[in-house]
């Protein structure tokens, strides 16, 4: 398979395209920054590759396009990384489906000009608490923390915990993010704005530590996925429900999941990823439990999933659901089914 070829030898590969800037660029700080993202972006492509999914590389390319636009660098030089990576590739002639890769390349080239697809991922919420998640983030960019948690604790008279995960939390999040993208906000701002947001999410949600019912739902992001806002949202509205949940949090290793599996009754697995490079451990996670006939079913959210809606069946996942509002639902169906 030349996705797994190309994960394996992205170094190899990122070499000898590092040996086409060696000749014009002298710095060795610049040569650095390149080779970090060669490897970032054959890293991608080879996921893409992976889940055959040439769209995501396409979508890769547009984030990246709009991330260095913010940074003045000028799109040219995506094409000819790009082309480099190509050219590197003819080296190694030998291998299958080589020309698979120099398709998705070109796609990913031809198609970065169309709007992010993160924006067709935001059209997904159509967000009745719109204004209020505004000036809550208003309020936090303003470091008045305290008049946004008061805010918060005046809307959870009227609106549910999971309303205000998604339309609030959630919306506010994805705000600081495309803050940070278009380097409107910096990298310190980001954190402060994340570590509040955890504290906070701690202060709204009450505690639940019943297992009074019998179905155990487990929790988790596998592979190298830090972003665990959203599952442990997901964790706190299972424990609300009063199932019993094993919260196995980020970077859960798959081996450690099946194991687990031999021990506890687990009914339904839950896993949210944000960063593509993971669905190709849930898809093997999934294989796996096949090859165990493991009586559990998996379901699977999160940015990576909003970007692509029908990935989750690509997998082979028993379901999917864009937020903690239409979360529970789909869990209680699959507890029933
Ligand atoms: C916070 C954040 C971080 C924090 C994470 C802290 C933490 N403890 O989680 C930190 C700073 C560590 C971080 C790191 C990185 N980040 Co970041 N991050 C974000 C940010 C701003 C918010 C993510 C978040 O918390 N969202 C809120 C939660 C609640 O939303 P959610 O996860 O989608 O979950 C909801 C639903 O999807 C659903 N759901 C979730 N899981 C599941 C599961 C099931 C089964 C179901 C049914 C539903 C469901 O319910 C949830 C509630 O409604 C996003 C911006 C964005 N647009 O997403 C960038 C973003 C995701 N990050 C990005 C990047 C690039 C990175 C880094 C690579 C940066 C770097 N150079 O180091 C690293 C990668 C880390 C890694 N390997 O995982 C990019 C990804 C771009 C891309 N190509 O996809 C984004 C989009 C920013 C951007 N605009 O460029 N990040």
């Amino acid at each position: 398979m030349i996705g797994q070829w190309l994960l394996n030898n992205n170094h190899k590969v990122s070499e000898l395209i590092m040996m086409c800037y060696a000749d014009n660029t002298d710095s060795i700080e610049i040569l650095n920054k390149i080779r970090e993202d060669t490897n970032h972006h054959l890293k991608f492509l080879a996921h893409a590759l992976l889940l055959k999914r040439p769209n995501a590389f396409i979508n890769y390319t547009k984030w990246l396009r709009e991330i260095l636009i913010h940074l003045n660098f000028k799109e040219q030089s995506i094409i000819n990384n790009y082309e480099y990576i190509k050219d590197a590739l003819t080296s190694f002639h030998s291998l299958d489906n080589l020309s698979i890769c120099y398709d998705y390349i070109d796609l990913a080239i031809k198609g970065m000009h169309s709007p992010s697809k993160d924006h067709d991922s935001k059209r997904l919420f159509i967000n009745p608490l719109k204004e209020e998640s505004r000036l809550y983030t208003e309020l936090l960019m303003n470091n008045k923390k305290s008049e946004a948690f008061e805010l918060l604790k005046y809307l959870l008279h009227d609106y549910s915990l999971e309303s205000l995960y998604t339309n609030v939390l959630q919306e506010s999040l994805y705000t600081v993010g495309d803050l940070w993208q278009q380097r409107i906000i910096s990298v310190a701002q980001e954190h402060a704005f994340v570590a509040f947001t955890e504290e906070i999410m701690a202060y709204i949600t009450p505690l639940t530590l019943s297992n009074e019912t019998v179905s155990t739902v487990m929790t988790c992001s596998v592979g190298l996925e830090t972003h665990d806002i959203g599952i442990r949202m997901i964790a706190n509205l299972i424990r609300k429900s009063n199932y019993n949940n094993i919260h196995l949090g980020a970077n859960t290793p798959i081996q450690a999941i099946l194991d687990i599996l031999d021990q506890e009754h687990v009914e339904v697995i839950v896993i949210s990823t944000t960063m593509l490079e993971n669905v190709y451990d849930i898809k093997r996670l999934i294989e796996g439990l096949k090859a165990k006939n493991a009586n559990v079913k998996v379901l699977v959210g999160g940015h990576a999933f909003n970007q692509d809606p029908s990935l989750w069946e690509h997998i082979g996942a028993d379901g999917y659901s864009k937020d903690a509002i239409s979360a529970l639902d789909l869990i209680h169906q699959h507890l029933s089914a």
